[in-house]
């Protein structure tokens, strides 16, 4: 069973980098001082062991990490956006999504507390202290902070179960499992109607764990009677049992012994871990009307469950204190587990999707015009005031030293025709 969940990521912008002079008393031409754009904040997934499903992400699909500030006089540079960390459940997969559809797998975040940058934040612009040269001590430029990363991405998590249902056929276990969660077992008045594990979703506010319904155990299910043994095997991979108990069978006690039997023998450490007794159909005369005669025969079980509850499928009856007790056990489960924090995470490397970022300097638009798409440039065009002609002069400089003007020349570009760059267009000479 998968869960999946489409989310989009926007890591944040780069600040702006200034123009600025130092001007003062004492130093009358203290050059440039416009200092940096602080780096937009990225957005980070990280595996946490703790979570088990994707449900939060439908409660919130869009996660936006802090743009960088702008730079400031006295060669101040901006702070950098502060970065926005998912967390997601280990053994995610992070996908492309695009046109409806799985594009591509860009991470594959297998261990706990592995990062990927699935959007990186933008770079900080240049203040003008960067363009100092011989030839122009009073630069003029500055960059505009690169834009930070959008993305939708799918993410894909294989579920595994936490909380194992047991119990005899017919107990009512399929029936719990639908009252608990949107799973629709197939539930029916005969034994065996079970026969292949279901999975479901328990939901509680943006905490969830998964709950797997096996088919129904009877005496030497351990040996491969019935349907058992083949479906204990789900069990042993959860932390948590919930034994569920038709409360209108006769002997309840003894049907308790008998499954609590098959499953030591089954696999000794199923008998170690955490039960919760579920007393079912407490609708029926037969249940409520013998409770404290069935909780008296349960003071002597002598056992390996930690809790009853007397519920009811049918009329919900007890189910929502059964689901906290989940919770609960689960979570102290996940508490009691050597923290997987003591990894040393800087041991495990940072994931980088690769994008095939545009390696074009400039484009040919529909209109014949040329555009220079060159990154730097378009960061210098959109954060300098190219109306003064001086910032002009310094700006054509740069071109010709990132080899621009040779490739629109290359591209055919004469003395007169227009160029565009940014939100600037102009004529070329
Ligand atoms: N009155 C009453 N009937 C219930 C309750 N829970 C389940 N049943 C009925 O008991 C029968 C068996 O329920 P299932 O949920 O299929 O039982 P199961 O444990 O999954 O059975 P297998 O899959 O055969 O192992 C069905 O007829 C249900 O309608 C309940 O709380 N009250
Ligand atoms: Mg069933």
């Amino acid at each position: 069973m998968l869960d999946s969940a489409v989310i989009e990521v926007r890591a944040g912008n780069g600040g702006h980098g200034l123009v600025a002079f130092i001007r003062e008393a004492l130093l009358p031409r203290g050059g440039p001082g416009g200092g940096d754009g602080g780096h937009g904040g990225d957005v980070v997934l990280v595996a946490d062991s703790a979570i088990n499903t994707l449900t939060k992400f439908h409660w919130q699909r869009h996660f936006i990490a802090k743009n960088g500030t702008k730079g400031d006089g006295h060669h101040r540079n901006g702070a950098k956006g502060e970065t926005m960390e998912v967390s997601v459940p280990v053994g995610t997969e992070v996908w492309v999504w695009e046109d409806s559809e799985d594009k591509e797998l860009i991470g594959d975040l297998s261990q706990h507390g592995q990062r990927m940058i699935v959007a990186e934040g933008g770079r900080g612009g240049w203040g003008n202290a960067h363009f100092v040269s011989a030839t122009h001590q009073e630069p003029l430029l500055a960059e505009a902070g690169g834009i930070g990363e959008i993305r939708r991405v799918r993410l894909n998590l294989k579920l595994l179960a936490d909380v194992g249902l047991i119990g005899m056929p017919n107990a009512g276990k399929s029936s719990i499992l639908t009252a608990i969660s949107a799973a629709r077992p197939k539930v029916a008045d005969y034994p065996f109607t079970t026969l292949e594990p279901v999975l479901g979703v328990v939901e509680q506010g943006p905490q969830a764990f998964v709950a797997v319904d096996i088919p129904g155990l009877i005496e030497g299910a351990h040996t491969g009677t019935g349907l058992g043994d083949e479906f204990l095997k789900h069990v042993q991979r959860t932390r948590v049992l919930v034994h569920v108990v038709d409360g209108s069978e006769d002997d309840v006690v003894g049907r308790i012994k008998a499954i609590n039997d098959e499953i030591t023998q089954f696999d000794p450490e199923l008998a170690k871990k955490p039960q919760i007794l579920a007393i079912n159909k407490l609708d029926l005369d037969e249940v409520s009307v013998l409770i404290d005669e069935i909780k008296e025969s349960l003071s002597t079980l002598d056992g390996l469950h930690s809790e009853t509850f007397f519920v009811s499928a049918a009329t919900y009856d007890g189910l929502d204190e059964l689901k906290a007790a989940m919770f609960n056990l689960l979570r102290s489960s996940y508490d009691k587990e050597p923290k997987p924090e003591v990894v040393d995470v800087e041991d495990i490397p940072v994931l980088r999707p690769t994008v095939r970022k545009s390696t074009d300097v400039i484009i040919r638009e529909e209109t014949g015009q040329l555009r220079i798409v060159h990154p730097k440039a378009v960061r210098l065009a959109r954060g300098s005031n190219l109306e003064l002609h001086e910032a002009r002069l310094q700006f054509h400089r740069r071109l010709d030293q990132l080899k621009i003007t040779k490739a629109l020349r290359d591209a055919g570009l004469e003395d007169g025709d227009t160029v565009l760059i940014g939100d600037w267009e102009f004529d070329w000479d």
